[in-house]
């Protein structure tokens, strides 16, 4: 006998929020309006965390959770459909158990007996494509593989031998115009281990650059930004502390007396290159982008002037509710003498979750997507013009919401922003979602397309584009448009 199912009374799974628990395959999507452009060929993945089982406690995070690899598929002037679990270790041995065996978000110390030799890893928050393979990704562990067709999960895999790091972030850059990976591992030896690492593969998956160093503690490195010679990791003092993680407790902590550190790290360089700057406490999960102008490097975040996660109290219990995330430019100066750095709001609208052209990553760019939030916690897709200073929003109706965007190129050297945004709309009333196709250029001009899933897709993090031409060859063959 096991016991019967029973998920919590709480916020995270009631309404929306409620666990789908379900692989689904929806063979052509119906359309409700708008034309499908031409030219939109490939398949669009999407990873986000659902509810296998329940864990059997009330301080569940909506972080936590077994990943699910989402496919929308577009073909023959039809989209397909399909949500699959990730079978991660976790998911296997819970299957087979009939129930919930981890307990607390990323606590070993919290799960059940029986899975003690088990990687906690839940591959539930992005998808990753590289030199010809699929993959679901979660910061504390490795990545799974996935066939990119079937959604079956291959296994967990450490690219032969060649990632010796314990974990492998969920905010890699695919760069479309080389065909390099650049990623990272954090807490890599183990929890609360503040040792980083960081690695740029080519695009036949052979390492380039692999650089070791400490972080100033043992922080949540959630995202990273590059540009051509650098790349940027924000510090945030979001910290693990083993002794707590021990008795049971929060994998993090907020530590607002501790200051923001910033590495730039060479591209192609050596540890001993490493530039460190500081400042202030604040913290983020995302970053929209970065780039080199002259000895300047500008890196465009969507920044909290506090804390980002109000479930990771201070040690003694305090917590910063409701802090808003504003799209802010840090822009530290590599040939000034002091480690400090300047920081500019750029848009008073709160905003999260941004995208960008991905041929522009570590690029001078103009255009930045992000999901603009409303008062009445509906939110909008929105693109930001740095030149201007301008938002142009597309909002779906009351109480409805959108989730990340994922930018699709007119043509592999189009303009930078010529093309469509994918975007998933949470039609909250209806207890259902769909698919949206926004022109990059105006998405306040409302859907080109608005596909309908009679189905909710309860909850995406983050996904990507692969063109059609690129999940055949492996490889992505994209240039810089010219400037329109
Ligand atoms: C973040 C997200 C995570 C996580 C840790 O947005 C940090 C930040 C989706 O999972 O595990
Ligand atoms: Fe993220």
């Amino acid at each position: 006998m096991v016991e019967s199912i029973h998920f919590p009374d709480i916020e995270l799974y009631t309404g929306w929020g409620e666990p789908m628990r379900a692989d689904i395959a929806l063979r052509g999507l119906e359309l409700i309006s708008g034309a499908i452009p031409d030219g939109i060929e490939g398949a669009l993945y999407r990873v986000g965390a659902d509810r296998q089982y329940p864990s059997g406690r009330t301080d569940d995070i909506f972080i936590d959770g077994e990943g699910q690899m989402h496919m929308f598929r577009f073909k023959d002037n039809q989209v397909d459909y399909v949500v699959k679990w990730v079978e991660t270790e976790r998911y296997k041995r819970q299957k087979a158990a009939r129930r919930g065996l981890f307990g607390r978000y990323r606590n070993r110390y919290t799960i059940d007996e029986s899975v003690k030799d088990v990687h906690l890893g839940t591959a539930n928050t992005t998808a990753m494509f590289h030199a010809g393979h699929l993959y679901s990704l979660k910061e504390d562990d490795l990545p799974y593989e996935i066939d990119p067709d079937t959604l079956e999960t291959k296994g967990r895999v450490d690219f032969n031998g060649l990632i010796s790091s314990e974990t492998f972030t969920a905010h890699p850059k695919v760069d479309p115009i080389t065909n390099e990976l650049l990623a990272f591992g954090y807490q890599a030896k183990g929890d609360a281990t503040k040792d980083f690492v960081f690695y740029v593969f080519d695009a036949d998956r052979k390492i380039k650059t692999e650089i070791w160093f400490e972080m100033p503690y043992a922080a949540c490195v959630h995202d990273f930004a590059i540009t051509d010679e650098w790349v940027v990791v924000p510090f945030f003092p979001l910290i693990t502390d083993l002794d707590v993680v021990k008795a049971g407790g929060p994998y993090y902590q907020w530590h607002p007396d501790e200051p923001v550190h910033v590495a730039l790290v060479p591209r192609y360089g050596k540890a001993e290159d490493i530039r460190w700057f500081k400042g202030p406490t604040g913290s983020a999960g995302h970053m929209m982008n970065a780039y080199r102008d002259g000895t300047r490097i500008h890196l465009d975040i969507c920044y909290y002037e506090g804390n980002c996660f109000p479930f990771f109290t201070t040690p003694s219990g305090e917590t910063t509710e409701g802090v808003p995330p504003f799209l802010t430019r840090m822009t530290f100066d590599l040939a000034s003498n002091d480690d400090g750095f300047t920081k500019q709001r750029l848009l008073n609208i709160p905003c999260e979750m941004p995208r960008t052209d991905d041929r522009y990553q570590g690029r001078p760019y103009r255009y930045g997507y992000v999901i603009a939030r409303s008062m009445d916690g509906s939110s909008g897709m929105g693109k930001f013009d740095h030149q201007t200073g301008e938002i142009d929003i597309w909002r779906p109706g009351p109480g409805d919401s959108v989730q990340e965007a994922q930018f699709v190129p007119r043509t592999p050297d189009a303009p930078e922003g010529d093309g469509w945004l994918l975007c998933l709309v949470s039609r909250v009333s209806q207890n259902r979602s769909d698919l949206a196709i926004l022109d990059a250029k105006n998405p306040s001009a409302g859907p080109v397309a608005l596909l309908k899933l009679p189905i909710r897709v309860r909850a995406t993090f983050h996904g990507t584009w692969v063109p059609e031409e690129t999940l055949r060859s492996g490889q992505y063959r994209m240039s810089l448009g010219e400037v329109a």
